[in-house]
């Protein structure tokens, strides 16, 4: 059977939507750090019968009658994570990330108890306590920062958990380029009391590669979206480590009873086959060969950009991601930077560095190597990608952000549309198609 034919048949029109997509997907540079190429085995477990299936519950305890099988496939991705990882316990019903941290607070704290993150504009996350997200109004947020090297900054750490005793700490960043110290926040959470919980979305991929360090012995409780580097579909993973149990034997039940019927209805069953495949396909040896790819490409983008005078946040990377800070070329511009990316065919994105005041306005753009990883890419790729990225930077040069808020809406409009017309962005943008269509992606998906 044509997959796509019925769709052709009953909606061309969103036929034409994923096959615009898959053209972007193809001709372009993915170079957001969080994103990735899935396999198809993958989304074919994503696109089966398992999304008619209400499930509310756990294997054996339903709610609905007809799970004898989601029973098993349930128990079988959970087991498979619990391998994965070396952890005793895990659920894999997390809608995504952000409700798989909510489950944590829940599990862990009462509200109005103090907890801790990275700031958000030094790299954390939205749920770890950032102002905009409701984990900032039913908990009391203390953030950390990095220092002025960007690395985490311990000693104002130390002396935040002395005076405040956190319930629960999160260590785990979206835009920190440096191994994440699970080991030294493991001793700080063991002398305080609190919970330490290791947001590990980034670098899941990397932890199970074997290219960077566990959390798993030094942590309670470990997150991860499974569709970063770990490859998989979009959904995420609790799971609660031999530690975790030991602090507290009955925390997996709590996450559990947190997640359904506390946060969440009916599982994502297709979701939960996908994230069972890529378990799978993550535990195979050339997946770690991936991994350590990923780094090597990252490594070696960054002295690229290095050489093309791309100054980079921490001066480098220790794992897929790297920040880019444009403050030579001038404050506040990486919306601009962004904006000439995109057109040239390069996906990144706007993001704070340290020492940054306004997340939309930020001086920073964060950009990883997993996709184009995936796409077969290696070293001497990276070196030409450095050369576009650092063509693209020189048609932002002569940018200068208004400081009055209107006359700033109207620059960075005007902005978008000349660099439409940019002759110079259009010939990258022809060189980045061409560079990018000798990895094919998909090569076997031909839609109707
Ligand atoms: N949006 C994710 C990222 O890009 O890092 C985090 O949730």
């Amino acid at each position: 059977m044509e997959w796509f034919k019925a769709l052709k048949d009953t909606d061309p029109e969103i036929l034409d939507y994923i096959k615009a997509e898959l053209e972007r997907q193809r001709t372009g540079l993915e170079m957001i750090p969080s994103e990735n190429f899935t396999s198809l085995a993958v989304m074919q477990a994503m696109g089966s019968v398992l999304t008619n299936k209400y499930s509310e519950g756990y294997p054996g305890k339903r709610y609905y009658g007809g799970n004898q099988v989601i029973d098993q496939l349930e128990t079988a991705v959970a087991e498979r994570a619990k391998r994965l990882f070396g952890v005793p316990y895990a659920n894999v019903q997390p809608y995504s990330g952000s409700p798989a941290n909510l489950a944590v607070y829940f599990a862990t704290c009462e509200v109005g108890d103090v907890i801790m993150g990275l700031a958000l504009t030094d790299g954390g996350h939205l749920t770890h306590g950032s102002n905009g997200s409701v984990t900032s109004r039913a908990w009391k947020s203390v953030p950390y920062h990095v220092d002025k090297d960007g690395r985490i900054d311990f000693d104002e750490l130390r002396r935040l958990v002395d005076e405040n005793r956190p319930k629960l700490i999160w260590v785990g960043f979206t835009a920190y380029p440096r191994e994440f110290p699970f080991e030294e926040f493991g001793k700080i959470a063991d002398e305080s009391g609190a919970y330490l919980a290791a947001d590990i979305s980034h670098i899941s991929g990397l932890v199970v590669g074997g290219v960077h360090k566990s959390p798993v012995d030094f942590v309670h409780i470990v997150t991860t979206t499974t569709h970063k580097t770990l490859r998989g579909p979009r959904g995420a993973v609790i799971m609660v480590t031999a530690k975790g149990l030991q602090k507290d034997p009955d925390l997996g039940r709590k996450i559990d009873k947190t997640i359904i019927p506390g946060m969440q209805g009916g599982p994502h069953n297709h979701t939960t086959a996908g994230i069972g495949v890529a378990l799978l396909e993550a535990s195979r040896p050339e997946f770690k060969a991936y991994a350590a790819q990923i780094v090597r490409n990252a490594k070696a983008l960054g002295e690229a950009l290095k050489k093309n005078g791309i100054k980079l946040v921490t001066g480098g990377t220790d794992t897929h991601l790297l920040l880019m800070d444009l403050t030579p070329i001038g404050v506040g511009l990486g919306v601009f930077a962004s904006e000439a990316l995109d057109e040239a065919g390069i996906s990144v994105n706007k993001n704070t560095i340290p020492g940054d005041l306004s997340p939309f306005y930020p001086s920073g753009i964060r950009l990883g190597t997993p996709a184009l990883t995936t796409r077969g890419m290696k070293e001497a790729e990276m070196e030409k990608i450095g050369e576009f990225i650092a063509d693209v930077l020189k048609e932002i040069r002569n940018c200068e952000l208004p400081k009055d808020k209107e006359a700033r809406q109207a620059y960075i409009k005007q902005f978008k549309s000349d660099i439409k017309n940019n002759r110079n962005l259009a010939r990258i943008r022809a060189q980045v198609a061409e560079f990018s269509g000798r990895f094919p992606l998909y090569p076997e998906l031909e839609l109707p």
